[in-house]
């Protein structure tokens, strides 16, 4: 039987400027400060990556506290520790209350470390955990997220590039006074692309008649209309809209998903593993909505390499149904910290990665030459 003993957790923090800065309800990123994790048992070295931002905008984590809550208490908890399965260090990490973001950095870490121990590929150690009747795909189907434009023509720049790039879903970022003039606009210049918006909790239930304008565009779904802490108040919204309501910010563990679908909340799930605290309560929300025939999809968080290949390994599982915000390595970062890139077939998919682990490997040059920004980039984050 398989067991894995934590030698040794290292942080390292890189910032990575992004290729296209994402302008969305909450705010504007443009460089990333990412803290990535090197998790060491013998031999075998694995990664995660902590999706906090500088701000406590899309969620009230920060690389901040992600930091503090790292080296304090979840370092401390694992280290020297034996792991009969990935999934034991949920247990190891409980004492620490909230904090997903933070906690997906080492959960991610311990599968892709479980999939080098057993000889797996990550995408088929995700699999092989649930069981499953469906085979795993191959190849993921990806769309393309567009921030928030200084105007519609600039959008429309925009949906036409990615459209030649291949990408067949395309998402917009939305917000109050940028939305139904948008959708028209898009509409009527792409009558038949699919096409999904994301309010990032910009709306509140009082605004229900004016989401309602948007049910004429024939979209895939409207993501995150309401408060980033609500499910209650989704579920008086979603009757009163034709669109499916799809919940991001609101899904923090299997559970939420419960309630979501027991209260007619939303229709379709976006699962962001960092979101849910990591690849052990992903599973699980993968189960759920298999087993239930949910619509899921895969949500991304800008992520570096190392993020986006286990994110993508997620995608690969069979209960994914729909496109994943997944884009290819070159409309995020150039370079990314990891290699091979990632990159999108003509038919608007992204290979699984074959190989043992999650995929890729970080490259210790760009480690360093990353790392050594931060002091300039970011003299007062943490
Ligand atoms: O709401 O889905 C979101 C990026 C950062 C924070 C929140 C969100 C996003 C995206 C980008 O939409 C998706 C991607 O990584 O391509
Ligand atoms: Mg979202």
């Amino acid at each position: 039987m398989t067991t894995i003993t934590i030698d040794q957790i290292r942080l390292h923090r890189v910032v990575m400027p992004l290729v296209e800065p994402l302008r969305t309800s909450f705010g504007l990123e443009a460089v990333r400060p990412v803290l990535l994790a090197e998790v060491r048992t013998g031999d075998l070295v694995a990664w995660g990556e902590c999706t906090a931002a500088a701000e406590p905008g899309y969620c009230y984590e920060t690389v901040g506290t992600a930091y503090h809550i790292l080296t304090k208490f979840l370092i401390p908890a694992l280290v020297g520790k034996t792991l009969h399965h990935p999934s034991d260090g949920t247990r190891l990490m409980a004492s620490v209350r909230g904090h997903p973001l933070t906690k997906a950095a080492l959960d991610s870490a311990l599968w892709d470390l479980w999939a080098q121990a057993t000889g797996q590929s990550l995408a088929d150690t995700l699999w092989s955990a649930q069981p499953l009747q469906a085979p795993r795909r191959d190849r993921v189907t990806v769309g393309v997220s567009i921030g928030i434009q200084p105007t519609i023509d600039d959008t429309l720049a925009i949906i036409e590039k990615r459209l030649k790039e291949g990408y067949r879903r395309i998402k917009l970022k939305i917000k109050p006074g940028w939305d139904v003039e948008l959708a028209a606009a898009v509409r009527a210049a792409y009558p038949d692309i699919m096409l999904m918006l994301d309010a990032n909790s910009a709306y509140t239930l009082d605004d229900a008649d004016h989401l309602a304008k948007l049910d004429r565009f024939n979209l895939l779904m409207l993501e995150q209309p309401l408060s980033h802490d609500d499910i209650y108040e989704h579920s008086k919204l979603q009757p009163r809209l034709a669109t499916p309501i799809c919940l991001d910010e609101s899904i923090l563990c299997a559970n939420d998903v419960r309630l979501a679908l027991q209260l007619g909340a939303c229709r379709i799930i976006n699962l962001k593993p960092p979101r849910v605290g990591g690849l052990s309560e992903a599973v699980a929300i993968h189960k759920l909505c298999y087993d239930e025939g949910v619509p899921l999809w895969v949500g991304g968080m800008l992520e570096t390499g190392v993020g986006r290949a286990q994110n993508l390994a997620v995608a690969s599982l069979p209960g994914v149904t729909l496109p994943s915000d997944l884009s290819a390595t070159n409309r995020y970062y150039a370079p990314d910290i990891t290699e091979p890139p990632f990159v999108l077939n003509p038919d608007s998919t992204i290979d699984v990665p074959r190989g043992i682990g999650s995929g890729v490997t970080i490259q210790p040059d760009r480690l360093a030459a990353f790392g050594a920004a931060w002091d300039a980039t970011f003299p007062d984050i943490m």
